[in-house]
């Protein structure tokens, strides 16, 4: 039971002076009631003023874009900007937005169509081992090394130089057993890459970067190479005709033993490839 002197440390003097006075227990009571009542109440009103003031600011907000009914209550939110931030990504600018990148196999310069991230030469795998990766490279003129194992370990991949294999096909001859050159190139104007093989033209809309041959390893090798498209006027780095192999670039036939649909196709012919933009 709540007695009287439980009250003293809780309400304040003018109402401990008015019990003084004699004001009985149950009418402090009553009073202390109603005193409650009447503070719940200015909180409500003034919650509702803050709430109309919110109101109308957002509606004169509002209508300086139009007016509408009002929609569905939305999900609960956070005022930290940090929160909505973390939950879309980071804001990137439009310009990175576009843009997109190839390599130009076989020459260290651009087309007219593109700009030059960086040329090198081309390199990967001993065309003869059966491991280590199966792409193509186009390796940077200056390496730069971060620290290293000093000497040969066994337990590695291994990249070596790239060389035309073109002793047999007339187009490409004259650069059989050169080493092959490289360039990355930067297209800022269009967002899509796409090397088509079996044709040396680009769909309607597309813009053509280079066309040429497409290539590979030879197709006995124990450890295949991806297909890629060598410019079809290729140069070659200087004094580079001994013949090193390395990992090579070899024409790629198309064949007419199964399904490929021939004649269009040809039994034999070395095929074409283009690298589009858009
Ligand atoms: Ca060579
Ligand atoms: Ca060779
Ligand atoms: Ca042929």
């Amino acid at each position: 039971m709540l007695m009287f002197s439980d009250l003293v440390g809780v309400f304040g003097d003018d109402r401990l002076s008015s019990m003084e006075k004699g004001v009985d227990h149950a009418e402090f009571l009553n009073e202390r009631v109603i005193g409650t009542k009447l503070k719940v109440l200015v909180c409500v009103c003034l919650f509702s003023i803050n709430r109309h003031n919110g109101e109308a600011a957002q509606q004169g907000n509002s209508d300086t874009a139009g007016s509408g009914p009002e929609g569905p209550a939305g999900p609960a939110g956070s005022t930290d900007p940090e929160v909505p931030r973390s939950l879309a990504g980071p804001p990137v600018p439009a310009a990175d937005l576009s843009g997109t990148i190839y390599i130009r196999w076989g020459r260290d310069d651009c087309p007219s169509t593109a700009s030059k991230v960086y040329d090198g030469v081309a390199g990967g795998a001993w065309f003869d081992f059966t491991g280590s990766g199966s792409n193509y490279l186009c390796l940077p003129w200056d390496p730069v090394y971060l620290p290293y194992q000093s000497g040969k370990q066994d337990y590695r991949g291994m990249v070596y130089n790239a060389e035309y294999e073109t002793s047999d096909f007339p187009p490409l001859s004259n650069v059989h057993n050169y080493d092959v050159p490289c360039v990355v190139c930067e297209v800022n104007s269009r967002l899509k890459m796409l090397m088509i093989p079996g044709t040396e033209s680009c769909p309607a809309g597309w813009i053509e970067e280079y066309d040429g041959y497409l290539m590979s390893d030879m197709f006995s090798r124990d450890s295949p190479t991806e297909f890629v498209c060598v410019d079809q006027y290729p140069d070659v780095i200087p004094g580079t005709s001994a013949d090193e192999n390395g990992v090579v670039f070899y024409p790629v036939e198309s064949r007419c033993f199964s399904n490929l649909p021939c004649p269009k196709y040809v039994d034999g012919g070395e095929l074409a490839c283009v690298v589009c933009t858009k």
